[in-house]
């Protein structure tokens, strides 16, 4: 199976992709070994924003944050400042991607989150899947669920 990747882009110096090894080569201030001292229900190691942050170099007007995830077609546009100091990616399972099941290969998690829909940086934005990450001005693509109806409808399809 090929590595998953990162791509990085927008309102960055560098944008860049990524693979799984990059991920695990970042430096050892930028990961998280253990994602259960964020949040208990979490397994897994990861890598802080920050850390990818310091890779790209975000240009000045850099505003928002948006997660992309091609697999099922979900992206939430959060603003940047937001989440810039506390944010992470997690990215294996002991020495492996991790698992589709935890919203792998990569998974954007934010701590602290607000309850589903009723802020900007909500756990809805803690999107699965997650292979694109794009800087911008602007707010980006954004198909979050807006109430609790189409919240609900949307995890009645993630059942399926
Ligand atoms: N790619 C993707 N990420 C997603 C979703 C989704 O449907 N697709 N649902 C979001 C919503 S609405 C919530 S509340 C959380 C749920 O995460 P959990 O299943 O790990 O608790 O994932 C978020 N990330
Ligand atoms: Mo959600």
């Amino acid at each position: 199976m090929p590595q998953p990747t990162l791509t990085i882009d927008g309102e960055v110096e560098h944008p860049t992709t990524i693979s799984f090894s990059d991920l695990a080569a970042i430096a050892p201030e930028f990961q998280v070994p253990d994602v259960s001292v964020i949040d208990p229900k979490r397994k897994g190691g990861a890598v802080t924003l920050a850390g990818l942050l310091a890779l790209v170099r975000p240009k000045a007007g850099a505003k928002y944050l948006t997660l992309h995830a091609l697999r099922d077609d979900f992206h939430a546009s959060i603003p940047l400042d937001s989440v810039s100091d506390r944010a992470v990616v997690i990215y294996r399972l002991g020495t492996e991607p991790l698992p589709e099941s935890a919203g792998g290969p990569l998974r954007f998690f934010i701590p602290d989150f607000a309850a589903c829909h009723t802020s900007e940086v909500d756990e809805c934005a803690n999107v699965k899947f997650v292979d694109r990450i794009e800087l911008s001005t602007e707010r980006g693509y954004d198909n979050r669920p807006h109430d609790a109806a189409e919240h609900a409808e949307l995890h009645e399809r993630e059942k399926s």
